[in-house]
């Protein structure tokens, strides 16, 4: 096993801002009594805390592994796609719970997402050749694009059925969500895994925490941020159940 270089400041900021994030949110959901909402919580909390539980075990040098890809060695940091293989769906969940996606609709974005996290994680491990990584990559790119599309028609079509508010939100954290997700694949094609080597383990490693932190602390943040607009999230299942 390979011993973490001096990215390991980036792991260890990523877990300290991971675990104040899990706090955060379970101090801020603690009286929340609504069922609804608490779903909401429960969720988010898991996300943060298996990332910092993740990026506390790359700190310590788990989950780190060398390859070798024509005659290149490649420090990969596998756990990450441990942690990406459960939280990204858990992100996929918040959203579609809060635009009341169909069950077929939350399936597919959590299988395309499946396929994206697996592909990407046999891509970064893969040792013929650089060329074949990128394969990897390109498939589990494609997936990405697929889910995107699948994403933005499903909140189209769930938007008719919420009020202005809940409309705004689950607009905003679409969008945060579209810019982050596409970064990484940018950074892992200019990183380490990529084998053309234009950004630095070092600098890869930074990189991946702030989207990481993004994606995971600041989407809970906006999704958390405002009671009001939750709850008006989760009486709209009731409105959605009696209509049936
Ligand atoms: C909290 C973690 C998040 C939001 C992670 C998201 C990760 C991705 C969108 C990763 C996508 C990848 C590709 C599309 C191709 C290359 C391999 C990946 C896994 C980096």
């Amino acid at each position: 096993m390979a011993t973490p270089g001096s990215e390991s400041l980036w792991l260890w900021i990523g877990t300290l801002g991971m675990a104040l994030g899990t706090l955060f949110f379970i101090a801020r959901g603690w009286g929340v009594e609504d069922e609804e909402q608490r779903r909401f919580y429960i969720i988010t909390i898991f996300i943060t805390a298996i990332a910092s539980i993740a990026y506390f075990a790359m700190a310590t040098g788990f989950g780190l592994t060398e390859v070798s890809v024509g005659g290149q060695a490649l420090d990969i940091y596998w756990a990450r796609y441990a942690d990406w293989l459960f939280t990204t769906p858990l992100l996929l969940l918040d959203l579609a719970l809060l635009a009341k996606a169909t069950r077929n609709t939350t399936y597919t974005l959590v299988g395309l997402d499946v396929i994206m996290i697996v592909t990407g994680v046999v891509g970064a491990l893969v040792t013929s050749s650089p060329a074949l990584r990128i394969v990897w990559w390109g498939i589990s790119t494609a997936a990405l694009v697929f889910l995107l599309y699948f994403l933005v028609g499903a909140l189209r079509e769930a938007a008719s059925r919420q009020t202005d508010s809940v409309r705004r939100l689950t607009t905003r954290l679409r969008n945060m969500l579209i810019v982050l997700w596409v970064a990484y694949p940018v950074v892992w094609i200019l990183g380490t895994e990529g084998t053309i080597g234009v950004l630095p383990l070092y600098w890869e490693t930074a990189a991946f925490m702030v989207l990481d932190l993004t994606a995971k602390v600041g989407f809970g943040f906006v999704l958390l941020r405002s009671h009001t607009v939750l709850n008006e999230a989760s009486q709209q299942t009731g409105v959605a159940s009696t209509a049936d």
